[in-house]
Parts: C-alpha cells; structure tokens; sequence
C-alpha cells in the first residue's frame, strides 16, 4: 500500500544557515527520498515571524524566537513525498536538541540549545497547509 503524498514546509533557520549546513540539510531530505518543491534564501519580516509562530505568541520565549528567526537569512523549503510531514520531523529529531533529539537526527547531530535547533519543519496536515501558504503565497 502507497501512503498518500504530502507537502511540508522546512525552514533551515538562521543559525543552520549561519553554520552552514543548509548543503547538510538538503542532503538529508534528499537521501530520505523527499522530493524538493520549492527553495527560497530569504530574510524575513517581522510579520511573517510572528504569523508563523502565533501558537507560541504568549509564551516567554516568543520575542526572542522572532528576533533569533528575523535575525538573518534562512532557507525556507517546500518538500514533499509519502509521509512527508512525519519523515521531516523524524530527520529533525525532538525540539530539545540535547535531551529529546537522538543522535543520527539534524538537531541531536548539530544543536545544543533549544532554540537554536537548525531547523524547523511543519507539524500537521494544517500546520503545513498555513505555513506553506505564508511563506510561499505563489505556490
Ligand atoms: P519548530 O516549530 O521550529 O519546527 O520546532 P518544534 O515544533 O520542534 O518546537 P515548538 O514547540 O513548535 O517551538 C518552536 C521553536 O521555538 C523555539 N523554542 N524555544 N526557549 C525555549 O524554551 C524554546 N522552546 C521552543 C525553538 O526554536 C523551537 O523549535
Ligand atoms: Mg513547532
């Protein structure tokens, strides 16, 4: 049985991108079978931080995850494949770099902090369908 195709958004975040592992990253994706959609280096408006974080809007941390993430360039990627959601989250590994993502995974291999985690991919079926329609209004 084939599983139903899927689009997620990835974002290599500015500290992924600062260290350079956006090669890294990429090689990931593809290694896994997912298929690249759609590829932007870009740097992002405060509004377009804030609207693809709002579930965070009232935790402590949100400020500093707009400033870390309008803070310089990042690579914002559409993939897409079986599963594709799942599968990116599974090569991310868990949020917390050190005690959640196992090694093997982009954050558990390259992190230590949780908010400087490399990358982020879409959560949900919905999660994927906003934030693709936020960063990429064209596609
Ligand atoms: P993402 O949305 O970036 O893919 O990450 P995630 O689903 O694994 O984690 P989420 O709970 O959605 O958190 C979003 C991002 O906020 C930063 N964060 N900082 N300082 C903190 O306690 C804290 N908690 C989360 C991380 O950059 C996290 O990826
Ligand atoms: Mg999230």
């Amino acid at each position: 049985m084939s599983e139903a195709t899927e689009r997620s958004l990835v974002l290599i975040k500015p500290d992924g991108v600062a260290r350079g592992f956006v090669g890294e990253v990429i090689a990931r994706i593809e290694r896994k079978g997912l298929a690249l959609v759609a590829m932007e280096h870009r740097l992002t408006t405060v509004a377009v931080a804030k609207e693809h974080y709002a579930e965070h809007a009232e935790r402590p941390f949100y400020g500093s995850l707009v400033d870390f993430i309008t803070g310089g360039p990042l690579v914002a990627l559409v993939i897409e494949g079986p599963r594709a959601i799942a599968a990116f989250r599974q090569l991310a590994g868990g949020t917390d770099p050190v005690e959640k993502a196992a090694p093997g995974t982009i954050r558990g291999d390259f992190a230590l902090e949780v908010q400087f985690n490399i990358v982020h991919g879409s959560d949900s079926a919905e999660s994927a369908a906003r934030e693709i329609g936020l960063w990429f209004p064209n596609l």
